[in-house]
């Protein structure tokens, strides 16, 4: 253990910070582009990008296509469909930049070798209407070699967590790199860049999850997705927007198996205990959210709302009913043909959440004839899936409202800092191939802010050589305090990064939401949840690391705590309930449009520590 690190400086023109889908379709496109116009760019990752983030175990479904070559969709109807989907509350901009760039990703990738299944007519196999499958368990290590070769030797740097970023000394508003540490050596890196991408992937572990103890890995989305991608721009005082909209996920009990291809491909029904199909018993329920609620598909917050009411009425456990939808589909089928859909429902776990097969194997499910139980996963904070949470951007110049537009596409309100995939808000539904789309897009602006901006960043030295130190702080406290008790996990003077998380975990679950409180919150409990978190954030100074893993460890348990803080703060603030099935503000349970058909934006101020509120019109961007 080392009290202090060793010190890299690296110098580039556009960071990325991540390399998941879209880092490394930032990376790709960013190379492209900055070749031409003799730019650095470098990558920087937590993990290694060919395994890492939401992808590392790969996917069975492309879950946006529009299939514009074969007349399927156009940008219109996927805006209408997130439009519906979000409750009246999408950028729609964002949406259909990514909705009009989306399918040349997907080619690409079919270029680069990814195995698609495809019918007679050598058309995609849809699954649903923006869905098509893929044989998809090698997608992240595809994507990953095109981001290496495109950024070059010298140009990637993994194992390193980014854990602040840097603004300029002179422009508190302008960005000017990032730091980050190796989880491999006593070196902490400091990025010095004139714009930085921040893809840092959605927030999950910051409530208490369903599975406890030595199941805690296991959750719905990627358990190494610690919000890194929403506290770092919050700190530097990026606008945040729709960070009250967390996802819960309707989901194959304990193996978190999705359920898409299930519900959309194989036509299954959710039934309760008692055989009831709760979309039809509950059809009434649906007319009080009106027009989104009459729309279809139902939107995904309210198919929750559903399955919970019917839980609540006591009607549980809840099925998914495969037996029935594969005896359907086997009917008058030949052995052959039997064999193919029976493959492929066990493919769609194995490609992309395999712990689902292990499951059905242990448990002796076999899906064409016993039925598999569906929960409401906990709570996450996500803005590529069916929720927007992320920074408040800026969008296309050609499509977006003034309002939504300040100079370069996907950048945030801080100069030079741009967001895509789960950080960009305002624009859910993107997935994997919109994910990708958005780093491209964020990436040429990047690109272009830097040809406007060539300066060199003003890195401020004292601001670096603080946070140098008080990110191997960990270390000391533990060397100082370490021989006050005869078990090292239990001190008075220090907790380590397991106790922290489960803190948080547990004051998330009781005052934020989460499912022990049945997704519900008030007033008066966020804000007793706030005081506890504050006095977390009081306590942090006292957490110990034990070697660089903990330490990667605290800074993931700092940014999950910010995360949950900010969250609170916009449930606290938003005085409706616009997505039942998500949470419930217990205190304003009705979605008022009159009021609150608008986002609502966070803006934290590094310099004073103080918190602003303030809300943006929602502006429908096509008919
Ligand atoms: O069925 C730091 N997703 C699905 N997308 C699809 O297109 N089809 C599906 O079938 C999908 N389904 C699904 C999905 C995800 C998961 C886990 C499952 C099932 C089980 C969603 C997509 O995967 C998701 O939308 C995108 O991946 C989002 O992209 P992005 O780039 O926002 O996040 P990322 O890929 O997780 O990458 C984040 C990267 O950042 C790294 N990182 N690096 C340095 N410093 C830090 N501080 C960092 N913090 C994080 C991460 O390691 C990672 O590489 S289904 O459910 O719908
Ligand atoms: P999932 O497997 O639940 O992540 O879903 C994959 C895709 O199918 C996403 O685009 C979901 O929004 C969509 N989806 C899942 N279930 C349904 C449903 N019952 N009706 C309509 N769309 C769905």
């Amino acid at each position: 253990m080392a009290n202090e690190p060793q010190v890299e400086i690296v110098e580039t023109d556009v960071l990325v910070v991540g390399g998941g889908m879209s880092g490394t379709g930032a990376a790709y496109e960013a190379a492209y582009w900055a070749k031409a116009k003799g730019q650095r760019v470098v990558l920087v990752e937590k993990a290694a990008i060919e395994r890492s983030g939401a992808v590392a175990q790969g996917l069975s479904a492309i879950n946006m296509y529009l299939g514009m070559r074969w007349g399927e969709n156009v940008p219109d109807d996927f805006v209408h469909y997130v439009r519906n989907e979000t409750m009246g509350l999408a950028r729609e901009d964002l949406s259909y930049d990514i909705a009009r760039h989306v399918d040349a990703t997907v080619h690409m990738f079919e270029d680069w070798g990814l195995p698609f299944f495809k019918n007679a007519e050598g058309r995609y196999v849809r699954e649903g209407r923006w869905q098509v499958m893929i044989h998809g368990e090698s997608y992240k290590p595809i994507v990953a070699e095109a981001a290496k070769l495109a950024l070059g030797d010298g140009n990637l740097f993994e194992r390193v967590f980014v854990s602040h970023l840097l603004t300029d000394a002179n422009d508190p508003n302008k960005i000017a790199g990032a730091i980050g540490f190796s989880v491999r050596e006593y070196k902490v890196y400091v990025f010095k860049a004139k714009a930085v991408i921040c893809t840092s992937g959605g927030a999950v572990n910051v409530w208490r999850p369903h599975a406890v103890g030595e199941g805690m890995g296991r959750a719905w989305y990627t358990v190494f997705n610690n919000g890194s991608v929403y506290a770092l721009p919050s700190m530097a005082g990026a606008e945040m927007t729709q960070m009250e909209h967390r996802l819960v996920q309707a989901r194959f009990k304990d193996g978190y198996g999705p359920v898409g291809m299930w519900f959309l491909m194989f036509k299954a029904k959710a039934k309760n205990a008692f055989g009831e199909e709760y979309e039809i018993t509950r059809a009434d329920e649906l007319q009080k959210y009106a027009p989104y609620g009459t729309s279809r598909p139902i939107p995904s917050p309210l198919r929750n709302h559903l399955m919970m009411l019917d839980i609540q009425a006591g009607k549980g456990p809840i099925y998914m009913r495969t037996d029935e939808a594969m005896q359907a589909m086997m009917e008058g089928k030949s052995p052959q043909e039997r064999r193919t859909i029976e493959s492929d429902a066990w493919e769609d776990f194995l490609d992309m959440t395999i712990s689902q097969a292990l499951l059905w194997a242990s448990m002796n499910i076999d899906p064409a004839k016993t039925p598999s139980e569906l929960v409401l996963t906990e709570p996450y904070i996500m803005g590529s899936h069916a929720t927007g949470s992320g920074a408040w951007v800026s969008g296309p110049e050609d499509v977006s409202p003034s309002e939504y537009f300040w100079g370069y596409n996907r950048m945030t309100t801080v100069q030079g800092l741009f967001a895509a995939g789960d950080g960009a808000g305002g624009s859910p539904h993107k997935f994997s191939s919109g994910s990708y789309t958005e780093g491209r897009l964020a990436a040429k602006g990047a690109v272009a802010f830097v040809v406007d901006n060539p300066a060199a960043p003003n890195i401020d030295q004292g601001q670096v050589d603080k946070i140098v130190h008080d990110l191997y702080e960990p270390f000391r406290v533990y060397e100082q305090y370490k021989d006050a008790t005869t078990r090292e996990e239990i001190n008075p003077n220090y907790f380590l990064p397991k106790m922290g998380l489960l803190r948080l975990q547990k004051i998330m679950d009781e005052y934020a939401g989460g499912y022990g409180s049945n997704y519900g919150v008030n007033g008066p409990t966020l804000e007793r949840g706030l005081e506890h978190i504050q006095m977390m954030k009081e306590d942090f100074p006292r957490i110990a690391a034990r070697n660089l893993h903990e330490l990667l460890r605290v800074w993931e348990t700092w940014h999950r705590l910010w995360c949950g803080e900010v969250h609170m703060r916009h449930l606290l603030e938003r005085k409706e309930t616009r997505w039942p099935g998500y949470y419930y503000r217990l205190d304003y349970p009705q979605i008022d449009d009159q009021n609150w058909h608008v986002f609502l934006n966070s803006r934290y101020d590094p310099a004073t520590g103080a918190w602003e509120f303030k809300t943006k019109p929602y502006i429908p961007v096509v008919p």
